[in-house]
């Protein structure tokens, strides 16, 4: 489906995930794709998109990421799909880890888009990857909550700033996904051995029964950034299976 063939597209935290999942479809539209992560994507992604070795933490390493994707062509498209997840109340939670999270999940954002929005000069569209979390939170996320709100204020803001460069900016807000991130938090509640388990039971409490596949997610990411979605900008949009539509309330 070689729909996007010109367009140039960068995105952190390609390598797995939803961010791999988007990488993967931009590739199959004919997209240029730089991979901008801490680890290569598992061979599938190879030979088909551009790799740049990138701890968000350090702005020199998102500006050479930026560079790198922006050296051929000015970018169009910028996918930030960093994250890690800690657990942890206000009270729990040790300042550094605070700190890390904030730093991985959106600060880094904000070091991306900082770098990459000049490089967009034809204009272009911005997704960021937060979470049904920004919204609505379960207990003992207080970091990863918080970070995932700072990057719905960051996408507004961003997108109200350069409507005049003609560069859309959204968000998507997953529910739980089918992620290294979340198979790693589950193997933290069910042990390797209970961890399809748990997987099943976080599905559960999705109106739709499952958790969500990462091209799920990847599928809406696309939409947001191609010329379909011309009007959208400074929205965010659940892809949940109706986690966030249902009250707790029992009958
Ligand atoms: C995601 C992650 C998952 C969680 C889901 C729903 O962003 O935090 O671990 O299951 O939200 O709360």
């Amino acid at each position: 489906m070689q729909n996007s063939p010109n367009k140039n597209a960068l995105i952190f935290g390609g390598a797995s995930g939803i961010g791999g999942a988007t990488a993967r479809i931009m590739i199959e539209q004919g997209a240029r794709v730089t991979i901008a992560d801490v680890r290569r994507p598992s061979g599938w992604a190879d030979e088909a998109a551009q790799y740049v070795d990138c701890d968000v933490r350090d702005p020199e390493q998102v500006g050479n990421a930026v560079r790198c994707a922006a050296a051929q062509a000015p970018l169009d498209w910028l996918v930030y799909s960093t994250g890690i997840q800690h657990y942890g109340s206000v009270v729990s939670t040790p300042v550094e880890e605070y700190d890390l999270v904030q730093s991985i999940n959106s600060r880094g954002a904000f070091l991306a888009c900082r770098a990459a929005i000049p490089e967009m000069r034809n204009g272009g569209a911005i997704v960021l990857v937060s979470s049904v979390q920004a919204l609505a939170t379960q207990k003992g996320v207080a970091a990863y909550a918080a970070s995932k709100g700072t990057l719905e204020a960051l996408m507004r803001a961003m997108a109200v700033d350069h409507a005049k460069d003609n560069i859309r900016v959204n968000s998507v807000l997953p529910g739980t996904v089918d992620t290294p991130m979340v198979r790693s938090s589950a193997a933290r509640f069910g042990g390797t051995d209970g961890l399809e388990q748990t997987l099943q039971q976080w599905g559960d409490s999705h109106p739709l029964g499952r958790v969500a596949h990462a091209e799920e997610i990847a599928n809406l990411i696309a939409f947001l950034l191609s010329d379909k979605a011309s009007f959208i900008t400074g929205a965010s949009y659940r892809v949940d299976g109706g986690l966030l539509a249902q009250l707790a309330v029992r009958l």
